[in-house]
């Protein structure tokens, strides 16, 4: 037991990114290998796919999702889909360990009580980016999100509430997880054009799970 046990948000492996913004380093790193056997279960029944913006433009961000709800974009806009268009079926289920580290990752940063219906997985190659944006799909902008990182590092960009605002650069590697909840949630955010290389587990990519509660 230590000091840091009790206070949420400081520690040597979590860092405050402002009101609301938590980053928990490495914190599923002790998970990691039942989060890579479940993730190729979801795949095999639910493939990456590159999605199409409104706008018509392909997403260089590959995506499939899990869980009772998969956010999906087409020529018709964005949405909260239960099933997957591409084999009219339930998006497959949310593995079980992945609703538990995103409980617990929430329950660290100062959320209880959150029950992801929605786990979006985003697979990066080099040069796959993703613009700011803001996450406003989402039924109850008081839950959570939970963001996890696997493979290769990426630079994340932290902006404001306005489009216009000044972006802090967040560097994020393998098992990092952030928790963005409160004043934080409707922040613009974007990750970079990914770098080169290799990871171990992953090979040249990087998977970022984004859990949700959206319904
Ligand atoms: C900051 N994905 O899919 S979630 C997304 O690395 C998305 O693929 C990021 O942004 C990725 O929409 C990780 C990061 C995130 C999510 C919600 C936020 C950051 C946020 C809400 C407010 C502020
Ligand atoms: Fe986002």
């Amino acid at each position: 037991m230590s000091l840091f046990d009790t206070l949420p948000g400081i520690g040597p492996y979590e860092e405050s990114l402002g009101p609301g913004a938590m980053v928990l380093r490495q914190f599923a790193l002790a998970t990691e290998s039942a989060l890579l056997s479940a993730l190729d279960g979801v795949t095999a029944a639910a493939p990456f796919r590159h999605m199409v913006t409104p706008g018509g433009f392909r997403m260089s961000v590959a995506m499939t999702n899990c869980g009772p709800l998969g956010w999906v974009s087409d020529r018709t806009g964005y949405r909260y889909d239960p099933c997957d268009s591409a084999t009219g079926l339930p998006w497959p289920p949310m593995p079980e360990p992945f609703t538990r580290l995103a409980t617990e990752a929430a329950a660290r940063a100062g959320f209880p009580d959150y029950t992801p219906d929605a786990c979006l997985i985003n697979c990066y190659q080099p040069g796959a980016k993703l613009a700011l944006h803001q996450d406003k799909d989402e039924q109850d902008f008081g839950q959570p999100i939970v963001s996890v990182s696997l493979g290769l590092p990426a630079v994340f960009l932290f902006g404001g509430l306005k489009r216009s605002d000044k972006t802090v650069r967040v560097p994020l590697t393998h098992g990092d997880i952030v928790v963005w909840g409160g004043p934080a949630r409707l922040r613009y955010h974007g990750v970079l054009p990914l770098k080169e290389g290799h990871h171990p587990l992953l090979g040249e990519r990087r998977i970022n799970l984004t859990f949700r509660k959206a319904g």
